[in-house]
């Protein structure tokens, strides 16, 4: 959790997470004023949502298959968000929700298109 980057301001790095069914992540306050939460609606059915404190390096662990969208509340508004994929799930497959915001919305597209170019 940064509060700047070379993708701008407000990010998380890695943005884009591609782990295998029981992996960890430790998010890490690298800068102060952020957290790492869960988004509802961006979650594979049955996945348990996470909310970290601010400023609090939580560990999660990533279980189910699919698609997790992570946010900074703080800074949701302003686009801070990344993605975790769990397993081989094609990313055509992952519905953006309407309740995101504008900014979180894009940057999701931006990491869909750098995860996509990847392949
Ligand atoms: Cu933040």
């Amino acid at each position: 959790m940064l509060n700047r980057n070379h993708t701008g301001p407000m990010p998380f790095e890695a943005d884009y997470l591609k782990l295998k069914s029981g992996d960890k992540v430790q998010f890490l306050a690298s800068n102060i004023g952020h957290n790492a939460a869960s988004i509802v609606g961006m979650m594979p059915e049955g996945a348990s949502p996470f909310k970290g404190k601010v400023n609090e390096e939580i560990l999660v662990e990533f279980t189910k298959k699919g698609f997790y969208g992570i946010q900074c509340v703080p800074h949701y508004g302003m686009g801070m968000v990344m993605l975790v994929q769990v397993g081989d799930a094609s990313l055509d497959e992952l519905v953006i929700p309407d309740a995101v915001p504008d900014a979180a919305k894009k940057r999701f597209q931006k990491i869909i298109e750098r995860a996509k170019a990847k392949k």
